[in-house]
């Protein structure tokens, strides 16, 4: 018998080389590979129950139902797509939670879609591997194919126009480099104005740096994968680092301009240059929204923890290691 409910947990991933616009806007194709680690503390945790007496989608976040908008749509759509490869016909309900805020720039799109794509393709009967999985989790939401697979992964970007070669893979797991870190510093758990989808069609169209990034981001792609094999911090770190830059060089120079950053972000950068200056092994990357990620060795963390605590507009942070990548578990949300 097919099963009719299931439940999965995923965990955001935060790009070491960033995702930022498509070629295939529908089917969520990347211009570039991107190459990602999988956070452990962070997770969202979905429940989906396919039902032939249901008479619509439902869908709850947080507690909250959501009863319109884009995200509705979105989920629907990833529902469909699950329904359309089974070739079941019904329809579900999707209770979801995260344990971290929505939407600043802590990619809780990625494993929001990455959890809804292996509990929907469980609970429904669709028994598929992960790079198919994967498949269809970017089209959700692009960096969602990344948090299918625990610690290191590779988006690869594909050449094929109906995005079939365009999936994620792992470089290595999740206890490859034990004592990676990676501390997410929240300034401002505040929703962000321009939403990445409608951020990175702004940028493919107008920003003059944009085919510079591209060439830029392969070169960065090839490079960082030996120094993570190598766990080699430093260049790992640089090149993540250059890399987001010039990611927020394409943003800042799109028309109208996306300057996901502020005061305090700013602020930051130059606590962490001092730190660099003093001879602490740490580096920075940022996603389109405010918050900084730190990257690191665990024997550091409270070294830069206590040279951040003169800085009080740090709401919150978490610590985070390389994670697994999306599971099914047995405790279900209704
Ligand atoms: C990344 N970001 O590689 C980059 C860096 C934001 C900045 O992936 O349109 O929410 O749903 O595919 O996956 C955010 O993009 O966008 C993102 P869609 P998504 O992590």
């Amino acid at each position: 018998m097919n099963k009719i409910k299931a439940t999965a947990i995923a965990h955001p991933n935060i790009a070491l080389i960033k995702y930022w616009g498509k070629r295939n806007d529908e089917l969520k194709i990347p211009t570039v590979s991107s190459i990602s680690v999988t956070l452990d503390n962070l997770y969202t945790k979905t429940t989906v129950e396919f039902n032939e007496k249901f008479e619509e989608d439902k869908f709850s976040l947080n507690d909250k139902t959501v009863t319109g908008g884009v995200v509705l749509k979105r989920v629907i759509e990833l529902l469909d797509l699950i329904r359309k490869h089974s070739k079941k016909n019904q329809f579900a309900k999707v209770v979801s939670e995260n344990n971290f805020p929505d939407a600043a720039g802590l990619a809780s799109s990625s494993s929001a879609f990455a959890a809804l794509t292996m509990a929907g393709c469980n609970a429904i009967g669709y028994g598929i591997n992960k790079k198919e999985m994967s498949i269809i989790a970017r089209q959700g939401s692009g960096s969602a194919c990344r948090s299918i697979f625990g610690g290191f992964v590779e988006w690869k970007k594909g050449k094929k126009d109906d995005g079939t070669d365009s999936f994620a893979e792992q470089i290595a797991d999740e206890k490859h480099w034990e004592d990676f870190r990676i501390i997410v510093l929240i300034v401002n758990p505040k929703e962000k104005k321009i939403k990445s989808t409608e951020g990175m069609k702004i940028s493919v169209n107008s920003s003059e740096l944009y085919e510079a990034w591209i060439k830029a981001s392969e070169n960065d792609a090839g490079k960082i994968k030996q120094y993570l094999l190598e766990k080699n911090l430093t260049e790992t770190g640089k090149i993540a680092e250059q890399n987001c830059l010039r990611m927020h060089s394409v943003m800042i120079s799109s028309d109208p301009s996306l300057i996901y950053w502020n005061p305090e972000t700013v602020t930051l950068i130059d606590k962490i240059q001092a730190m660099q200056s003093n001879g602490l092994d740490l580096h920075f990357t940022i996603d389109a929204g405010p918050n900084i990620k730190i990257i690191c060795q665990e024997k550091d963390v409270e070294k830069i923890l206590n040279c951040l605590e003169q800085a009080p507009f740090i709401h919150d942070f978490v610590v985070c290691s390389p994670g697994k990548g999306a599971e099914i578990v047995d405790d279900h949300l209704f």
